[in-house]
């Protein structure tokens, strides 16, 4: 049984994928106390085809949503945020701030992507990102039905997680930037 390191890849409850020098394992945890979410980069012990993560190590940063009750984590070592907003259906304003200020606090960085740049009313909502694009955040413009290459030079050197309202398009966008993906729109 050796012991190898990896990053998780998909956490599914408590079942995990683990990218290893040796290719993808897939992998419980031990014990009931340790927890991993997509990101984390663990300690694994291989047996045969599968493994055991046995240790979660230090996090760069910790993306987490939370209530007066409870939080929940939802990725760990990002190092960029991107927000997908559209024209339609509308965004909430609300909910792009508050994404971005929960990458502030961890020190990660903010990138907004305006996807369905092929529906006409896409110049207003670009005029309601303006604020934000005015004090220094990066704006990608892109139709993700169309072309995803704007995308992919700002995803260059960065664990991306991709955050936005349902029917936004991040589906769409993930398909597109790996096609195999296989993500239901
Ligand atoms: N017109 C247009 N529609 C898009 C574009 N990208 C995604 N959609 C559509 O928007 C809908 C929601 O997309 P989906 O990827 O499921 O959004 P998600 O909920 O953010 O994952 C689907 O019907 C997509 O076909 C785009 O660039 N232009
Ligand atoms: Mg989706």
């Amino acid at each position: 049984m050796a012991v190898l390191t990896g990053q998780v890849v998909a956490a599914f409850s408590r079942r995990f994928i683990v990218a290893t020098a040796a290719g993808e394992l897939p992998c419980q945890v031990r014990g009931r106390h340790l927890r991993a979410v997509c990101g984390d980069r663990v300690e694994v012990r291989r047996d045969g085809d599968a493994g055991v993560i046995e240790a979660v190590l230090p996090r760069a940063s910790l993306l987490y949503r939370s209530d007066a009750f409870k939080s929940k984590a939802i990725a760990a070592n990002v190092t960029q945020l991107a927000v997908v907003v559209a024209a339609r259906p509308s965004f909430s304003m609300e909910l792009v701030q508050r994404c971005i200020l929960a990458a502030e606090d961890q020190g990660i960085a903010s990138l907004l992507v305006l996807n369905k740049a092929d529906l006409p009313e896409t110049p207003v909502a670009r005029a309601r990102l303006d604020l934000l694009t005015r004090i220094g955040y990066p704006l990608v413009t892109l139709s993700a039905l169309s072309d995803v290459t704007p995308l992919q030079s700002a995803l260059r050197g960065h664990t991306t997680l991709l955050i936005g309202q349902s029917g936004m398009g991040k589906s769409t966008l993930i398909n597109a930037l790996f096609p195999g993906a296989d993500a239901v729109t």
